[in-house]
């Protein structure tokens, strides 16, 4: 079986969203969160970012826990001492390979590049510490460009080199493309994808590397990030899942609706309503022809279990589209007996009431119940 890693990002690219600040205690807590979901790599900032984040990251180094921290550090000898200096399990390095960041970033030619980057990996590696390095920008980088430094890098002894799709601009097919040929090319080091959302396509393209053979994935809770972020933990998540399960064997997946709502918390923010597994309406059902199906078989609109996620599903009966059999169901469960004929009136009757808005759970058992009295008044 492919092994694979994933890495939350929350504590450094989830960082840079604008809606973010996460005191020490919340960062701390988001790194247990994740710990107990089963991440492989927690990716936390550079140290020399502030002497407040430099105490969050020695803190969550000293709980010892099971996900490797590693620090997110730029090409430059401070950084990498400083990062040194802590107790990471290792470093992700990062340059721009792009025209465009070349010219507005940092002003490096190619060749520079790389001969800034290796003594730094070969400093890490000495001193036994995880090194990975990525190409910021690599799918507007040209390819010459990208196998010339990953050939410097890889060479100077990384274990995983990165492709991270900066801006967001690549297709699935693309980037199917870039990792099958850096696969090829580097059989012997991982290959880390990081996607940005920016055209909507990050959990797609995340899946996309997973399948042209990357083996380290990055994401955020609830995809936070620069700009609109990068793949969601839950979307990778529920991908994973379905297509490829033993690969979760050994997440605790009832952690992740109290991880994001942590999370959204701390933001002030609600929980996006498409989140995947973790929306509020994730395993809500309303139309009546999916809540009949879906009573008699969860399977036929639901490809992911809620139980196994610890949450329940709920069949939504209070709108203008509610079914015969989802009604009746609630009648049964509401203690009441109803002919075919008495169910097919009641199913009308609240139908036409919700014409005039949809109706909350209570809402509905009050007019079923209401209704079912004043037909016992009119019976008898
Ligand atoms: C950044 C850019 C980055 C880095 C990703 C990586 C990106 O915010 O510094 O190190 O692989 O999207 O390129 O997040
Ligand atoms: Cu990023």
């Amino acid at each position: 079986m492919r092994s694979l890693a994933i890495l939350d990002s929350t504590l450094r690219e989830g960082e840079q969203f604008i809606k973010t600040y996460f005191s020490l205690e919340q960062r701390v807590m988001i790194a247990r969160l994740l710990d107990r979901l089963g991440v492989t790599f927690i990716e936390v900032p550079s140290p020399i970012a502030s002497p407040e984040t430099r105490e969050a990251i020695q803190a969550i180094c000293a709980l010892n826990l099971s996900s490797h921290v590693v620090a997110h550090v730029r090409c430059v000898e401070a950084d990498v001492q400083a990062a040194l200096d802590t107790d990471v399990y290792g470093l992700n390095l990062f340059f721009g390979t792009s025209q465009e960041l070349r010219s507005y970033s940092h002003g490096r030619r190619i060749e520079q590049i790389a001969t800034e980057a290796v003594p730094l990996i070969r400093r890490i590696r000495e001193a036994g510490r995880y090194v990975r390095f990525s190409a910021e920008d690599a799918f507007r980088s040209d390819l010459v460009d990208l196998l010339t430094v990953f050939d410097a890098v890889v060479d100077a002894g990384v274990e995983r080199i990165g492709l991270p799709d900066t801006v967001g601009i690549a297709t699935p097919r693309q980037v199917d493309r870039l990792v099958s040929l850096i696969a090829s090319r580097y059989p012997n080091v991982g290959i880390e994808f990081h996607g940005h959302n920016d055209t909507g396509c990050a959990i797609a393209n995340t899946i996309s590397a997973f399948e042209a053979g990357a083996d380290c994935l990055d994401v955020t809770v609830m995809g936070i990030g620069e700009r609109n972020g990068i793949a969601s933990l839950s979307g990778i998540i529920s991908q994973l899942y379905i297509h490829y399960p033993d690969l979760l064997a050994t997440y605790d997946l009832t952690q992740l609706v109290e991880l994001d709502q942590y999370v959204a918390d701390c933001l002030n923010i609600n929980i996006p309503y498409n989140m995947p597994i973790t929306a509020p309406s994730a395993f809500t059902h309303r139309a009546g022809v999916h809540t009949k199906a879906v009573l008699r078989n969860p399977h036929a609109y639901e490809i992911l279990n809620p139980t196994d996620f610890g949450v329940a599903r709920h069949v939504d009966i209070g709108s203008r589209f509610t079914g015969r059999y989802a009604v009746g169901h609630r009648a049964v469960s509401l203690g009441l007996q109803l002919t075919p004929e008495e169910l097919s009136r009641l199913t009308q009757a609240l139908k036409e009431r919700a014409e005039s808005g949809s109706l909350s759970d209570e809402e509905v058992n009050t007019f079923i119940l209401a209704w079912y009295e004043e037909k016992g008044s009119l019976v008898w």
